[in-house]
């Protein structure tokens, strides 16, 4: 399998970080997603959302949206699970892996931000701003969903919704999000971390990783 994926990219982390733990080997593809590679028209015709990350099947069948990806990876290769089999459980599982997915990433996505600059004249501290002030609101809807007695979000193992969250918590670190109000996300970030197949999924991990 060939990953297109970008070292910073959460939506990339959080795939590496399921193929990893599925013990799924794969190739990485880097986007450069700065220089703006993922969109060239060679990319948009793997995917066009020009988005990352892009799983390319052996086969050559292709696969976009992190979270389809996710499902499919899980469906495929069950063990261990991502996503539960119970409608309850897995619905529980999959609100807060949605809180990050769809109401935070969408809005602190790059091509936002750098619309923010380049549209309506933001500065680099508005940017931060901005970053910050949406990744602190999901955060405190996403805290609140979680019992505060799981090393994980859910249970003694890393699911769907743990993937969303340390990949996210990468993101908030770099944006300098105050932590303080969110043990449940502090937790759960530092149990993921010891999870040599998610720590081998962090952006500074990766053959693209750039020094900072
Ligand atoms: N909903 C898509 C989002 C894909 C996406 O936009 N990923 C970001 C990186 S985390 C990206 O490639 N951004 C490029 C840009 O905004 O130009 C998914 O989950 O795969």
């Amino acid at each position: 399998m060939k990953l297109y994926s970008y070292w910073r990219s959460t939506t990339s982390y959080r795939v590496r970080a399921a193929l990893n733990l599925k013990g799924l080997a794969f190739e990485t593809c880097p986007v450069d997603l700065v220089a703006g590679e993922q969109k060239a028209p060679s990319y948009t015709a793997l995917n066009p959302g020009a988005g990352v990350p892009t799983l390319v099947l052996d086969d050559g069948t292709t696969l976009t949206q992190s979270m389809a990806i996710l499902d499919y990876i899980d469906a495929t290769w069950p063990q261990p699970r991502l996503i539960p089999a119970d409608p309850l459980e897995r619905a529980r599982v999959l609100a807060v892996a949605h809180s990050v997915a769809l109401d935070i990433h969408p809005v602190n996505n790059l091509r936002v931000v750098q619309a923010l600059g380049t549209e309506f004249g933001a500065t680099p501290a508005q940017k931060k701003a901005w970053m910050q002030d949406w990744m602190t609101k999901g955060f405190t809807a996403v805290e609140a969903q979680l019992p505060s007695n799981t090393p994980f979000a859910f249970g003694a193992t890393p699911n769907i919704a743990d993937l969303c969250i340390v990949a996210q918590m990468y993101n908030a670190d770099r944006w300098e999000v105050a932590l303080d109000a969110f043990p449940n996300l502090t937790r759960i970030t530092a149990n993921c971390l010891a999870v040599p197949a998610i720590m081998a999924a962090h952006p500074d991990n990766q053959p693209d990783a750039k020094e900072t």
